[in-house]
């Protein structure tokens, strides 16, 4: 008898836990989550063509559900841990990030489901960094930053006993997942107490308000969790009506027809109480951290449109790479460059598509198929492309929500660069490839399409 329920079931378990404990702990992500149902009734109910695809593709039932997550870690062995707990929720880590450039000392990946049922599941995903220990200049700071997370355990051991099992018997039983989740929600809870004195925390900070953050506490407390809205200029609106304090600029693309990738923005970090190790203690401290931010996604872009996407966002930056006062205005211009129209975007190989028959193309089906491929089925009202959606993160966009958390400190400049494979090695797996997943779905896509309407796959 296994009586397993499935990594889907635990993972979505999950994500309601850590959404009721983070509205919790931040009341304020709990108005943003009202702000973001609000906006997305309205965009609804205003838009009956929106609402239909949104039904016909499946994502409407997962809307509501819809958030990820961000934490940091210190080490390989947290990073290892991590990954065993992620697979038993069904999340692998894909796509690699480095943030250096960005003058931030970490590089991450985001654990996340991959198949199409998991996704459609609970899409839940969490955005995880880690440290860059080689970038603290300060040889005694590094090797005190050093001594205090080998210090530290920030799973249970009863978490990753569960975590191996469920990989070694394939699974856990309704009482064993209930458990595993209560044990690494502890892991992702906020703790006011500080494990380092006031004077260490200060080194870490002036250092980087990053590397206090990951090193000063018992865990890596989740440091924002994000809903996905509908429409999210008019969240953003709301947000500072509301007397938020949203961060300027809303990240990736400009507003769009056509959604495409993956616009985000936020509200700005807490200031936080905190006890400092051996403080009196009435002493307190602050702490800057903790945040909301939102997301709206859309056509998960192919190679030749992901580089025509970097390559227009490179155009509305200044020299220095920064968001200056025309921004939006350089963004909207850039992006005129960039296809508009669904039907456009899939003929010029821009995005990655699923594929529908229409009722004519049914009918055409089931009256022995037609000659020719895809496109010409496109064309022809026969097929219908249905948008991916982009599951992933992006590295400018990234850099920019973690900048506007770090209280407007001025950015640095780190010579690290892009390592993947010391990532990985860290990590103890391999990271799966984006591009790799929505390749394959949109073959097999395509392959099922020219299945039934009796041409040759292309
Ligand atoms: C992660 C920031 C990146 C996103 O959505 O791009 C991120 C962090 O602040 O730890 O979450
Ligand atoms: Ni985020």
């Amino acid at each position: 008898m296994t009586g397993h329920v499935s990594a889907d079931h635990i993972r979505a378990r999950f994500s309601d836990a850590l959404s009721a404990m983070y509205r919790q702990e931040v009341p304020l992500y709990a108005d943003l989550i009202a702000i973001v149902e609000e906006v997305n009734a309205a965009t609804l109910a205003a838009d009956a063509g929106l609402r239909d695809a949104l039904t016909s593709s499946g994502e409407i039932a997962r809307l509501g559900a819809e958030r990820h997550g961000a934490i940091r870690v210190g080490t390989a062995e947290e990073l290892d841990g991590l990954r065993r707990v992620f697979a038993a929720m069904g999340m692998v880590p894909v796509g690699y990030y480095d943030l250096t450039v960005a003058g931030v000392p970490v590089h991450s990946t985001a654990f996340r489901p991959i198949d199409e049922e998991a996704l459609r599941a609970c899409p839940f995903r969490v955005f995880t960094s880690l440290l860059r220990l080689d970038l603290i200049a300060d040889p005694d700071l590094r090797e005190a930053a050093t001594a205090i997370l080998a210090a530290r355990r920030i799973l249970s051991a009863r978490a990753l006993e569960l975590a191996d099992q469920a990989a070694a018997a394939g699974g856990l039983n309704e009482a064993e997942a209930a458990e595993f989740v209560s044990e690494v929600l502890e892991t992702f809870r906020w703790h006011a107490q500080a494990l380092v004195d006031a004077e260490t925390y200060q080194r870490l900070l002036a250092s980087h308000r990053l590397i206090a953050d990951i090193v000063s506490f018992k865990g890596p407390h989740i440091n924002h969790l994000t809903p996905r809205t509908l429409d999210i200029d008019a969240a953003q609106a709301a947000m500072l009506a509301r007397g938020m304090q949203a961060k300027a600029v809303i990240e990736g693309p400009p507003p769009r027809k056509v959604p495409i990738l993956l616009r985000q923005t936020s509200f700005n970090a807490l200031s936080e109480t905190i006890r400092f190790a051996g403080d009196q203690a009435d002493a307190a401290g602050a702490h800057t951290a903790r945040f909301g931010e939102i997301e709206q996604r859309g056509l998960a872009l192919s190679r030749k449109g992901r580089a025509l996407y970097d390559a227009l966002l490179a155009q509305a930056r200044n020299e220095a790479g920064a968001q200056d006062e025309g921004y939006a205005a350089r963004l909207a211009q850039a992006f005129t460059a960039f296809p508009d129209d669904l039907a456009q975007l899939a003929r010029e190989g821009l995005g990655f598509f699923r594929y529908a028959l229409t009722p004519a193309g049914e009918a055409a089906a089931g009256s022995g198929g037609v000659e020719g491929q895809i496109e010409d089925w496109i064309a022809q009202g026969l097929v219908q492309p249905i948008p991916m959606t982009y599951e992933d993160f992006l590295p400018v966009s990234a850099a920019g929500i973690f900048q506007s958390n770090l209280g407007g400190e001025k950015q640095r400049v780190y010579a690290g660069n892009a390592s993947q494979a010391v990532f990985e090695a860290a990590l103890g797996a391999p990271i799966v490839d984006p591009f790799a997943l929505y390749e394959s779905e949109e073959a097999r896509a395509r392959a099922a399409v020219t299945a039934a309407l009796g041409g040759t796959v292309t």
